[in-house]
């Protein structure tokens, strides 16, 4: 664990071209792995952060065939909106490759290639799933049923999402094609599979026992019961059409099962960078770290590993820090029920503000457990740790420096006891935010680099430069130098969470040469005799009206998705139109309405019915209040039977539509009747 490496590939999971990237996937992979990096890089250690589209699998050819386009056509638009969506925030890969291109389906082909000639693959005929009206065999996401473990009816092929057991798709009951609709009949097809059983006490030793205290304990445990339950060989090839090509004989129409191949991309993408790519995959003093959501568990500490295990030149995994997931709004974050904060989208409404998404987004990582992001924390973040304790101590600094000496950094007098505690708390918090980070826990290094804002603060409130101005202005030149030296600390500190901040930072402190991470603490950073820039505020107030938006807008996805999935009452049994006739119907107007007293639903209305003046009580008071009511034109039922409500006689009944979701409406003609009017 201790071990000094000499470089590191990290890399991050390539996400499927079949769909823009949200917050969920910045929070669960690419924004700690940029952190990550960005850190390594400010200590000077050779890194290749990884990363590129995932092309291949079904998920991309059923966008395709819903969109009418070929698979090529989705990953090429896919592939270039979220390569820009990750610049665009700052997600500092040095390569974002693709699993479609040719360096990759080379990778890919030799390396199964490599296996099979070692005879390392069991070659097996197997029965398995096939519509035969689409002449296709179905695997994984092609098919849905019910999960043989949980009882959720919409499992895939390949894998429950309620409960996460990984399935194969013979194993689902009541299967049906996602191609055709039709229940799939039961065909042989032959496979390679990989033994994964024979490796089971290599991973059992390596994780369980090798990694209990170093990795976190949602892979461990997940990898754990995975052993327990029995590791079995897994089918690596697909009867499909898209794909990498299985490269043997007598394998026509069949590609790599694409978690096969996948993974594999980060190899090939490192190659494309360099021609060095060996030293980052095969010494054993690259340390090898996979950034991943928990989703993709079994693939990064079983599979994989036992694939680079039996090719033999490779080196394992050094960690896999597995996110669990972000929820929105305290709602499942879905791709198909638009339930998500788009990364394109933010950008139109948030132009300029990446930093502050990076942040909220680590403040709220789901790293043991899944978490949350509400747009009220998002905004009350902002303006209270981000503008408050962050900006507004940058900003005092400058702008007294400015104030009292034309924005020039001063010599410093002598330091008190109290300047020197507060450099030397400079060191300490770089020091635990170093040990956060290179043991994973992002959210908690992001908290401790705060922590020199918040050190920066208190150093204004105790020392109050301000104040001292009037009568010893000697020493309020060394009471900004100490602060503006924390600026520039800060700028170096805070690089790897809110670089385009940092940069700013930069700028504003006319600090144009290379800053690394071990010159934090020291209290020369800025050089005395350095004239600051003058510009604009580091982060700004998020208003109310900016979160409204934002909040109407998921609300209104809500409504959409709930009558998208209500169902309509069904049709009641056949009335005669005797049975209608003795229905008398009337127009009638609500002259007072009150509440119901002790009732919740409950409204008692009196009616001028044309005829006469009535009382009819009615279940509506979860839908108008009185005052909305009153006045009204209504349509009532007015020869129902009087029948005693909570004590009061109601004579008659009020129409009323109720849509899916159970709102209720009156129904008031659309032209001005006079009450009393019929309806038939
Ligand atoms: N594309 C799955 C996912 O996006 C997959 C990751 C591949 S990493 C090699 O969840
Ligand atoms: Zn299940």
């Amino acid at each position: 664990m201790n071990k000094e490496f000499k470089r590191y590939t990290v890399t991050a999971a390539l996400p499927y071209s079949n769909g823009p990237v949200h917050i969920g996937h910045l929070a669960g992979v690419y924004v700690p792995a940029d952190i990550y990096v960005r850190y390594l890089r400010l200590k000077k250690r050779d890194v290749l952060y990884i990363c590129g589209s995932d092309e291949h699998g079904v998920p991309i050819t059923l966008r395709a065939k819903k969109e009418g386009k070929t698979p090529q056509q989705v990953v090429d638009f896919y592939h270039e909106m979220n390569k820009k969506a990750f610049a665009d925030f700052g997600i500092s890969f040095d390569i974002y490759s693709r699993t479609s291109n040719k360096i990759h389906h080379e990778t890919a082909s030799d390396f199964f290639k490599k296996l099979y000639d070692k005879n390392d693959f069991l070659e097996l005929e197997t029965e398995q799933l096939y519509d035969e009206e689409a002449n296709q065999f179905l695997a994984d996401r092609y098919v849905t049923g019910t999960c043989p473990h949980c009882g959720y009816e919409r499992a895939y092929g390949d894998q429950c999402e309620k409960c996460g057991t990984s399935l194969s798709a013979t194993e689902l009951i009541n299967p049906v094609s996602s191609f055709s609709g039709s229940v799939p009949v039961v065909k042989a097809t032959k496979h390679w599979y990989l033994p994964l059983d024979k490796y089971s006490d290599f991973i059992e030793d390596w994780i369980v026992k090798g990694h209990q205290d170093d990795w976190r304990q949602n892979v461990v445990q997940q990898v754990h019961s995975w052993i327990k339950m029995g590791l079995r060989p897994r089918a690596v090839t697909r009867d499909l059409d898209w794909g990498v090509p299985v490269p043997v004989e007598n394998a026509e129409g069949k590609v790599l099962y694409v978690w096969f191949d996948a993974p594999i991309g980060y190899i090939s993408a490192t190659k494309e960078l360099t021609d060095d790519w060996e030293k980052y995959w095969k010494d054993d003093e690259t340390k090898l770290v996979h950034f991943i959501g928990k989703d993709n568990i079994v693939f990064h500490a079983i599979i994989f590993p036992i694939m680079l295990k039996a090719e033999g030149s490779y080196i394992l995994p050094d960690n896999v820090p597995a996110n669990s997931f972000l929820n929105l709004e305290d709602d499942k974050i879905s791709t198909s029920r638009n339930w998500a904060v788009w990364l394109h989208e933010y950008l139109e409404d948030f132009e300029g503000k990446q930093d502050v998404l990076r942040y909220v987004l680590t403040v709220n990582a789901p790293e043991s457990k899944d978490n949350n992001f509400t747009w009220k924390d998002f905004q009350t973040r902002n303006n209270k740790e981000l503008v408050a304790d962050f900006g507004n101590f940058v900003n005092r600094a400058l702008v007294l420096t400015n104030k009292y000496f034309e924005g020039v950094v001063q010599v410093p007098g002598n330091y008190t006891d109290y300047d020197k505690e507060v450099l030397a708390e400079i060191t300490k918090i770089r020091d635990k935010v170093a040990d956060s980070l290179e043991q994973y826990r992002i959210r908690e290094a992001q908290y401790f680099a705060m922590d020199l804002a918040r050190l920066g603060n208190k150093y204004f409130a105790e020392t109050e430069p301000w104040t001292i101005a009037k009568t010893d202005l000697e020493r309020v030149k060394t009471i900004l130098y100490i602060a503006c030296q924390i600026v520039a600390n800060l700028a170096v500190l805070m690089e790897p969470f809110l670089p385009f901040s940092a940069k700013k930072l930069r700028n504003s402190l006319s600090i144009t040469e290379e800053l690394t991470w071990d010159m934090i603490g020291r209290s020369d950073i800025l050089k005395s005799g350095t004239k600051l820039q003058k510009t604009d505020l580091l982060f700004e107030q998020i208003t109310d009206e900016m979160i409204e938006k934002q909040i109407e807008r998921l609300e209104k996805i809500k409504k959409e998705n709930e009558l998208a999935e209500a169902k309509l009452t069904p049709l009641k049994t056949v009335a005669t139109f005797d049975d209608f006739t003795k229905l008398d119907i009337r127009i009638g107007t609500v002259l007072k309405a009150e509440k119901v007293a002790k009732t919740k639903k409950l409204l008692k209305l009196t009616v001028d019915t044309g005829i006469d003046k009535r009382t009819i009580v009615a279940g509506i008071a979860e839908h108008y209040t009185p005052e909305q009511i009153t006045g009204k034109k209504v349509t009532l039922l007015a020869n129902l039977e009087p029948r005693k409500i909570k004590g009061i006689l109601s004579e008659g009944m009020l129409l009323m539509a109720e849509n899916s979701v159970g709102e209720l409406s009156i129904l008031t003609p659309n032209k001005d009747f006079e009450n009393g009017s019929t309806v038939g």
